[in-house]
């Protein structure tokens, strides 16, 4: 097992599958950009994962430079963590492999991703789709990460990696570490702005997300329609799961507590609430939106990125891949 770093390692992937909401962001990209500076961080864009989903060719590569430009304009630092391209390094698929072949059908098939993401694609349920997940384990155990910063929708794949790497050690070996996610107390679920008893997610209708690049008139029209309940009362509750999300939003985008944040708008109007947290939000995400603009402009400076990446990342991947090779009996 690895144990020359002296910081703990942190690994975590985000789908170039379209445009990132506020829920990828505070869900997950809030937590990346913190922990780099306790944690040895190692990020990357996941686009094999988005192929699981029929993705055009010119739009994938254009999502994927986006989502490299964005998490650097939401402040991830190459000088801190490594941030690459998942198919930069091929040991991802390749340890995927190996890891089919200890992992079960049965286990797979109980993804609640898999499920959904089934109904939802009738006529393309791929075997990736289904395999989804070993890749993701793929990805966070070729670099011995002890952490996985996510949104709570991944705790099942989380779990699943963690039988699966001690699945392997049990059977070869130590090898694996067994890593541990890292999920947010508010905000690991942010939910849709037009049905709160759903996730947001960045492939639905788009007034039910706000997209990291949104234009500040479109954040105040989406806030404005977001779908709240007649009770007129803002109270951080159960019973108002609509109010209760845009006080998880408006709490994540400041440095209260959805509680606290709740107290601050006692007996005020819906209205007031909305209008608080558009302002709030467009003061945060106008910043971000226009540093990835920046980013986007210089290509060379992304593939170089791009580059010192994948070297970096390949050195610690194939490090772990050659030992697991040398495990199975592979000559
Ligand atoms: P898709 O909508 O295409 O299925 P996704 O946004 O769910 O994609 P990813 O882009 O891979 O999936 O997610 C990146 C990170 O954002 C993951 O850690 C995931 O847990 C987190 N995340 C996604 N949606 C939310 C949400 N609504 N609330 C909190 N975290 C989220
Ligand atoms: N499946 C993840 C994206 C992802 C990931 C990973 C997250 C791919 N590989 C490794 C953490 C660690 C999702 O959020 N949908």
């Amino acid at each position: 097992m690895e144990t020359t770093t002296k910081k703990p390692r942190v690994f975590s992937a985000v789908q170039p599958s379209g445009m990132p909401t506020i829920g990828n962001y505070i869900g997950a990209l809030k937590n990346w950009v913190k922990m780099q500076e306790q944690f040895e961080c190692i990020y990357a864009v996941a686009d094999l994962h988005a192929i699981t989903v029929r993705q055009e060719p010119a739009k994938l590569r254009a999502n994927s430079m986006q989502m490299m430009a964005l998490l650097l304009a939401c402040g991830i630092d190459t000088e801190k963590s490594i941030l690459f391209m998942q198919s930069h390094v091929g040991a991802h698929s390749e340890l995927a492999w190996l890891l089919n072949c200890i992992t079960y059908l049965g286990e797979l098939s109980r993804m609640t991703q898999f499920k959904d993401k089934s109904q939802k694609h009738q006529t393309n349920i791929n075997a990736g789709l289904l395999d989804y997940p070993v890749l993701m384990a793929a990805d966070i155990l070729l670099y011995q990460a002890e952490f996985v910063p996510v949104g709570k929708d991944q705790s099942q794949h989380l779990e699943l990696t963690r039988n699966i790497a001690e699945r392997f050690n049990n059977a070869y070996s130590p090898t694996f570490v067994v890593p541990e996610g890292y999920i947010p107390e508010s905000g690991g679920r942010v939910m849709s702005l037009q049905d709160p008893t759903k996730k947001m997610s960045k492939s639905d209708d788009a007034n039910a997300y706000i997209g990291l690049l949104d234009s500040n008139d479109e954040i105040v029209r989406k806030i404005k329609r977001a779908v709240t309940d007649s009770l007129g009362e803002i109270r951080y509750s159960e019973e108002q799961p609509g109010i209760s999300n845009l006080l998880d939003i408006y709490a994540a985008f400041g440095d209260e507590t959805p509680q606290e944040a709740a107290a601050q708008f006692e007996g005020k109007g819906y209205g007031e609430l909305k209008n608080a947290l558009a302002e709030r939000l467009v003061e945060s995400l106008t910043p971000i939106r226009e540093r990835c603009g920046q980013y986007l402009k210089d290509k060379a400076y992304l593939q170089e990125v791009m580059k010192n990446g994948e070297e970096a990342a390949s050195k610690i991947a194939y490090r772990t891949l050659a030992k697991v090779r040398r495990k199975m009996g592979f000559i």
